[in-house]
């Protein structure tokens, strides 16, 4: 058990500095619904834990929203769909989470300018266990709502 934990401490370090693909937390396929300078929007991504150990999502940041927060969309009892605030989201050891309108989003409230088709814009995603990750958010028309 020891040694299976130094092999991937080592694993770990080693991946880091020269990280083949799919064997790190990597995001695909990142792009945010359009929006208007005060209001919202957010974004949607594949997350895929290429680690061998367990990840967690804290929080996001992006200098484009005054915040930034984990929400997944759920539909309610009255049949509404509701936004609930995630505290962390977890990614299993392997896992693929999928940030989907309609499902898990990372949330950007009070956005400080208009966000437009073709648009880009950096967020930057901050794990427990794992460097942050920088990435380049794409903005697209979203085909249905939050
Ligand atoms: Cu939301």
């Amino acid at each position: 058990m020891k040694r299976t934990l130094i092999f991937v401490l080592m694993s770990v370090i080693l991946l880091s500095a020269c990280a083949p693909a799919a064997k790190d937390v990597e995001a695909s396929d990142v792009w945010a619904r359009t929006g208007m300078a005060g209001g919202n929007s957010a974004v949607y991504m594949v997350l895929v834990n290429g680690t061998d150990m367990h990840q967690e999502l804290l929080f996001a940041t992006s200098d484009v929203a005054e915040a930034v927060e984990l929400h997944e969309s759920r539909m309610g009892d009255s049949g509404e769909m509701q936004m609930i605030p995630q505290a962390s989201i977890p990614l299993a050891a392997g896992a693929k989470v999928e940030f989907k309108p309609g499902g898990l989003h990372v949330m950007l409230i009070g956005l400080k300018q208009e966000l437009k088709v073709g648009d880009e814009f950096e967020v930057t995603l901050h794990f427990k266990d794992h460097a942050d990750i920088t990435l380049k958010v794409i903005v697209k028309e979203a085909m249905m709502d939050m």
